[in-house]
């Protein structure tokens, strides 16, 4: 029976890959940010569908910018194999806390692959570093592993540094460790405040009767859309290879965050039809002529990263991966659930406007 370590086990893609692990008969082990939640119930958030009952899951309260406390955890778990997931993960956060940005996404990076090195651990570990499609920034599209990166935020630069950091290691001390360059992956439990959810969340409760837009930034950034429950498969693959490299993850499309609205409207039977142009641009009901989506200049980043396509047949080839789930069924999945979110929340009363 292999252990994990999974650190940010209780954001979007830690859940995923916890409830796979302990399908798989991993016992896990998850570290999450003492103080991200108010109690214990809370906290186990997203994680308390999985069955914690057998004692196969162990959640640890840390801090990965806490090298002392992560190399204490390490020796103490001794896992088989570590997946490096937290991080502050929203890419226009990290323009208003660059600072925090580099010390948990670079230095809480660092604070492993030292605590595996201090350990003289790197014969019987193996590392997942979360990488990231925003490293490449304005590299033209497609990207893979050999286009040249151009990050356009601290999240970017952040995430570079950490990759280097991982091949640097690997390198220099024979580690196991891999670099997952994951283009976007959704799903119905990616955070409020990513676009996709902010989309179909919205949709869903204007379905419920809400009657203010949805607003929005930069219509015009293509991304490559996936499903979460795929590319945690894909991190665990890059893992059970003898020889540790560096993968893209990615779906081979792309669209832009207006077809991701359109689309969401139209899985509730909307039309929209935009209007104006730039700041005046909105997206109207076709048959009410209803505002639906309107545009908010706060909403823009000081630099935009605009075109993000994977070309992820690395993957394919030599870890036999490939996505399952594209755009509309992503869509639809997304919308389903947060229909049913809101009919829980509203139940027999009426919805009622509530502030941002
Ligand atoms: P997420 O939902 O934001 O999860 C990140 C988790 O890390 C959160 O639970 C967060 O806890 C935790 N965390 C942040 N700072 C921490 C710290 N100092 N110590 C311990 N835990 C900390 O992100 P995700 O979508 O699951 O992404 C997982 C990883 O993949 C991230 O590294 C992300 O940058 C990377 N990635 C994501 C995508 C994507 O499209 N989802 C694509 C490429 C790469 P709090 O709740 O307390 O903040
Ligand atoms: O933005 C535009 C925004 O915040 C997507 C993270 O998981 O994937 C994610 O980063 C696009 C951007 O994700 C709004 O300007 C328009 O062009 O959902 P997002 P992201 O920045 O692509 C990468 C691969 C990661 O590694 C990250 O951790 O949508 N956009 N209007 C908006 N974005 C947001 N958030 N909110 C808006 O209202």
């Amino acid at each position: 029976m292999k252990t994990a370590l999974i650190t940010g086990i209780a954001g979007q893609d830690g859940s995923y890959l916890a409830d796979f692990l302990l399908g798989k008969g991993y016992i896990v082990h998850g570290l999450m940010r003492w103080d991200s939640y108010a109690n214990a119930e809370d906290a186990l958030g997203r994680l308390g569908a999985l069955d914690a009952e057998e004692g196969r899951l162990t959640l640890h309260q840390g801090d990965l910018t806490d090298a002392q406390y992560v190399t204490a955890l390490i020796k103490k778990i001794k896992p088989d194999e570590i997946y490096n997931l937290a991080a502050l993960s929203q890419v226009a956060v990290s323009f208003e806390t660059p600072a925090s940005t580099i010390d948990i996404n670079t230095k809480g990076t660092l604070a492993i692959l030292e605590a595996v090195r201090l350990l003289d651990m790197q014969n019987s570990v193996r590392i997942y570093q979360a990488s990231s499609s925003e490293m490449f920034g304005s590299a033209p599209a497609p990207q893979n592993e050999d286009t040249p990166m151009h990050p356009c935020s601290p999240y970017g630069i952040a995430k570079l540094a950490s990759y280097w950091l991982a091949r640097t290691y690997r390198d220099s001390y024979g580690m196991h460790v891999s670099n997952g360059i994951l283009f976007n992956h959704e799903s119905p439990t990616r955070g409020e405040d990513f676009v996709t959810r902010k989309i179909t969340r919205a949709v869903a409760e204007i379905e419920a009767g809400r009657s203010r837009p949805l607003c929005l930034g930069n219509l015009e950034s293509v991304r490559d859309w996936g499903h979460a429950r795929d590319y945690v498969e894909g991190m665990w693959m890059m893992l059970q290879r003898d020889r540790s490299d560096d993968y893209v993850l990615a779906t081979g499309t792309a669209k832009t965050v207006r077809e991701f609205a359109t689309r969401a409207f139209a899985h509730i039977g909307k039309t929209v039809v935009w209007v104006g142009d730039g700041q005046k641009e909105r997206g109207i009901d076709h048959k009410s002529g209803k505002t639906l989506v309107v545009i908010d200049q706060a909403l823009f980043r000081p630099k935009e990263v605009n075109y993000l396509l994977g070309d992820a047949s690395k993957a394919k080839r030599v870890l036999g991966w490939t996505p399952n789930t594209y755009f509309d069924d992503l869509i639809s999945e997304m919308i389903n659930v947060d229909r049913e979110l809101i009919k829980a929340r509203v139940s027999n009363t009426p919805w009622v406007d509530a502030a941002e």
